[in-house]
């Protein structure tokens, strides 16, 4: 450890989950980071704070310090991940009548993403999403933007600005989509070449941004297009979103336009597109074998409760994934998702699972709180390939953490449910309970990516 490039120190509590299940509450710790943000050195169960930086540097002048021990509602969480979320959606949140996925795409949705190559709406709306979410504590998020270029280009300026970890997808849809919204294959290959340039350009050692290849959904590509995608993934070792297996008619509708693949996944596969870095999202109706497939290409699922029940898609068998090695993390899925927050998203993927296991009759299918916040920091970073810098407090990681405070009204806790210096597992797990079920953008107050603060609230 060099200590002479210590620029940041925290002290407190630090809660994560190693692993799905598991919360662990690292209370009076100590983290040091360098002006990176990486974490330089953690130590724990330290009583006095004073004697630790004099052991570790006798300049404490360019030091910053930001001690909240004192206060017992207040708690270091890692940053929330979204691994799918339609930055272009956004105003459309909450907005979906009673439609179902392929209606629900040409009432309320394509419309909206096609009037985002006016540049201006478009800053107007992504600046709008990005800010949300930070002030949700969502250090990363993986997007999709529109077919437009600029517009995409625009989203990854914009996050690169704004301080926000992300992946940044082009929209590429050649069939199956109105003639206001589509583009041909040669257009479609041009524009996603035009932006893997343009991410890499802003930001060439991937600080914060990086590109992904987003082929919207089957019905909307063609084969040729497919193909080309699955060449380009390969030869360059690329990120790859898509969504998969969310809606009845949408799995029949892939059977009709791809008949020579076995299912929904293979026509995934045939192209070449299912890899380590491809995350699928929804994966609601999934076959045993379409599960071994995935499984086989260690490709992941991200999980967007709020979106499935708005839609009326049906309910995702995550633990039942999870038991067959399947990396979960979790997506807002604005707008077919209404809330920006993964906290709500995790909250309401506890819910879904409890009516799952009503429907199955099992109680193994229900979530845990420990699980759902899993899912929300260090499953996301896993499905992201990002675990060796993020999801848990770990020397070596990225600072990419958010400060919860509980001291407001939304969250009554009352003298005898609060931490004291002992520890105590039931009393933390009461207040992580009170935090996910009653908790909402109020209780984040700051944010931090790259250990660079993006949010004050
Ligand atoms: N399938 C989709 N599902 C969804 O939830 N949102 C979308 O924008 C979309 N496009 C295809």
């Amino acid at each position: 450890m060099t200590l002479d490039q210590l620029t940041k120190i925290f002290y407190g509590t630090f809660i994560h989950t190693p692993s799905f299940g598991e919360v662990e509450i690292l209370t009076k710790t100590v983290i040091g980071i360098n002006s990176s943000g990486t974490i330089i050195f953690i130590e724990k169960n330290v009583l006095n704070l004073s004697t630790i930086i004099l052991k570790l540097t006798d300049n404490i002048q360019n030091i910053e310090i930001l001690d909240i021990s004192n206060d017992p509602l207040k708690f270091f969480f890692p940053g929330f991940i979204d691994t799918h979320i339609h930055a272009s959606q956004y105003p459309n949140n909450g907005i979906f009548g009673n439609s179902t996925l392929l209606d629900w795409l040409e009432t309320y949705t394509f419309p909206l993403e096609s009037s985002l190559k006016d540049l201006k709406k478009a800053e107007l709306v992504y600046t709008k999403c990005i800010e949300k979410l930070l002030s949700n504590g969502t250090t990363c998020a993986s997007y999709y933007a529109t077919i437009d270029t600029n517009s995409t280009n625009l989203l990854a300026d914009l996050c690169l600005k704004l301080g926000q970890r992300a992946f940044i997808g082009k929209i590429c849809m050649n069939q199956n989509s109105p003639n206001y919204y589509i583009e041909t294959f040669e257009e479609s290959k041009l524009s996603t070449l035009k932006v893997l340039n343009h991410i890499i350009k802003i930001d060439p050692n991937k600080n914060l941004i990086q590109p992904i290849l987003t082929p919207r959904f089957a019905p909307s590509c063609n084969s040729s297009l497919l193909n080309w995608l699955g060449e380009l993934r390969n030869d360059k070792d690329l990120y790859l979103q898509t969504h998969l297996s969310e809606n009845l008619k949408e799995i029949n509708w892939v059977k009709e336009l791809f008949p020579q693949s076995k299912t929904y996944t293979d026509v995934y596969n045939d192209f070449n597109l299912l890899s380590s870095k491809t995350i699928l999202a929804h994966a609601i109706h999934l076959s045993n074998d379409e599960i071994e497939l995935i499984k086989s290409k260690d490709s992941c699922i991200s999980h967007c409760p709020i979106s499935n029940s708005s839609i009326t898609s049906g309910e995702c068998r995550v633990k039942q994934l999870i038991s067959k090695g399947i990396k979960i993390s979790l997506g807002t899925d604005c707008s077919a998702g209404f809330s920006p927050s993964i906290l709500q998203t995790a909250k309401h993927a506890l819910l879904v699972s409890r009516h799952l296991s009503m429907k199955t009759e099992n109680d193994l299918d229900k979530l845990s709180i420990k699980d759902v916040l899993y899912l929300s920091t260090n499953g996301g970073a896993k499905c992201l390939k990002l675990d060796d810098k993020l999801g848990t407090f770990d020397q070596g990681k990225q600072f990419d953490v958010q400060l919860i405070d509980l001291n407001f009204n939304n969250i009554d806790l009352f003298e005898w449910q609060l931490p004291s210096d002992k520890d105590d597992d039931e009393i933390w797990n009461n207040i992580l309970a009170k935090w996910l079920f009653n908790g909402d953008d109020r209780n984040t107050i700051k944010v931090w990516v790259n250990g660079k603060q993006v949010y004050n609230q």
